[in-house]
């Protein structure tokens, strides 16, 4: 391939086993797609069938191509409850940092209940001064806001605790994260509207479906961040994702976000419901366990090139993975290609958020041998994403929520990649 000696410049190593520096998306991106265009000579020679006939009639609900059909959620179910279980979000088919509602991640402990927006209230009651009920248009008439926020269940990711490393693509393992624009009424406005007593400091939420998912989260958070969630996406929130009401926790493990809700109770102590104390807590090494972790901490993915995938052969690559933090905005991600040995730093594509999936690129030469792609996320509390060693190090093989570590994806020399453990 002739290069010019400025664009050589700009797509100098600046890493081991072929990381170019972020800079070459700017400056030499022709020289990157590695020559993925067509040619002049093989430009449509005839007038395509599609252009010969009219096209398809005016939907008045949107469907996408047919020839995206197989990018899907996959699901798994946890009997005896019947639609209890989730549903995982194809990370290496998605790009940007907004999740499709249609592919948004979804649990559920007892199935989705069918509401009837007309017939939900939510009850607002305990230590205020005015215990109050709002059906969805009552809500809807207060100031709304909107946010780019993901959303990652704290069982995510698990399948690594396991030890030895699963063959499983980045869906498999990390598909319960996502990020939409949710929109709702900050829950800080509904209580001082009901008058909160001082003694209060924690509130109780509990969720319509036949689970009855109940979580206590400290009144600091309510009133910090915490929106009742309306719409999702720019339209209604979908059935799955707590349709016509949810609570929304920016950063926090997503099963507090409860869904259906239908009470929050003002009190002065956690409640210590079933789902906080029987599960979502933490065993440690010496048997103990660990109560309310609810910051996510920080991560990232690389999802393309990403498990199970297969490389087309040597040449010039795209890394592109996603990264995020319960703490606020991703500072940096570095990237290394030689199992950790060298890193360089990514380069963040705009927006980058708070408490939103961020997304990450890097330009990569693969030279069609052996390499270990990792990404490491720093957010902007300095706090780093750790390795896999540190982690189980820390927590003990008991622990299961929460796993955070560095993914590491093997490329073999034929170009298969795959899960290992670095
Ligand atoms: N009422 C209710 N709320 C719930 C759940 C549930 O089963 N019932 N699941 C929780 C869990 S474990 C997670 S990770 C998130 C998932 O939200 P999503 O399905 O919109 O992705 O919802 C939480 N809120
Ligand atoms: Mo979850």
């Amino acid at each position: 391939m002739k290069q010019k000696d400025s664009s050589q410049n700009e797509i100098q190593e600046v890493a081991g086993n072929g990381l170019l520096h972020r800079r070459a998306f700017l400056r030499s991106g022709t020289l990157l797609a590695g020559g993925a265009f067509l040619t002049a000579k093989a430009a449509p020679p005839e007038i395509d069938p599609w252009s010969q006939v009219p096209g398809a009639p005016l939907q008045t609900y949107g469907n996408r191509s047919e020839f995206e059909a197989d990018v899907l959620r996959t699901t798994g179910s946890r009997p005896p409850a019947l639609g209890a279980g989730s549903s995982r979000t194809p990370l290496s088919s998605l790009e940007g940092i907004i999740t499709p509602s249609a592919l948004h991640f979804e649990r559920h402990h007892n199935g989705i209940p069918a509401i009837d927006p007309a017939e939900h209230r939510l009850l607002i009651h305990g230590l205020v001064d005015r215990p109050l009920i709002f059906d969805l248009e009552a809500l809807s008439r207060y100031p709304l806001v909107s946010r780019i926020q993901f959303l990652e269940c704290s069982g995510n990711s698990a399948a690594l605790n396991a030890p030895q490393p699963a063959r499983a693509t980045a869906q498999g393992i990390h598909g319960l994260v996502s990020c939409s624009e949710w929109t709702g009424v900050p829950l800080s406005i509904l209580l001082d509207e009901a008058g909160i007593q001082p003694e209060a400091s924690w509130i109780l939420a509990e969720g319509a479906d036949a689970a009855m998912m109940s979580r206590s989260v400290p009144l600091s958070k309510i009133m910090d961040d915490a929106i009742v969630a309306i719409y999702q996406n720019g339209e209604r929130l979908r059935p799955g994702n707590g349709y016509p009401m949810r609570l929304f926790l920016p950063g926090w493990e997503g099963n507090m976000s409860v869904k259906w809700l239908r009470r929050i109770k003002v009190t002065d102590a956690p409640t210590m419901t079933r789902d906080e104390t029987s599960k979502y807590s933490d065993l440690q090494a010496d048997g103990s366990s660990r109560l309310f972790t609810f910051p996510m901490e920080v991560k990232s993915v690389i999802t393309s090139p990403s498990g199970e995938q297969t490389m087309q052969g040597p040449g010039l690559y795209q890394i592109s993975g996603i990264a995020w933090t319960g703490a606020g905005r991703i500072r940096r991600v570095e990237v290394s290609a030689d199992g950790g040995n060298t890193w360089a730093e990514a380069e963040l594509s705009d927006p980058v958020l708070p408490k939103a999936l961020t997304r990450f690129r890097m330009p990569w030469r693969w030279n069609g041998g052996p390499a270990v792609l990792q990404s490491r996320a720093i957010d902007e509390t300095g706090a780093v994403q750790p390795s896999r060693d540190t982690l189980m190090n820390e927590r003990g093989p008991q622990a299961i929520y929460h796993y955070h570590a560095i993914q590491s994806w093997q490329v073999s020399d034929s170009g298969e990649v795959y899960n290992v453990y670095a």
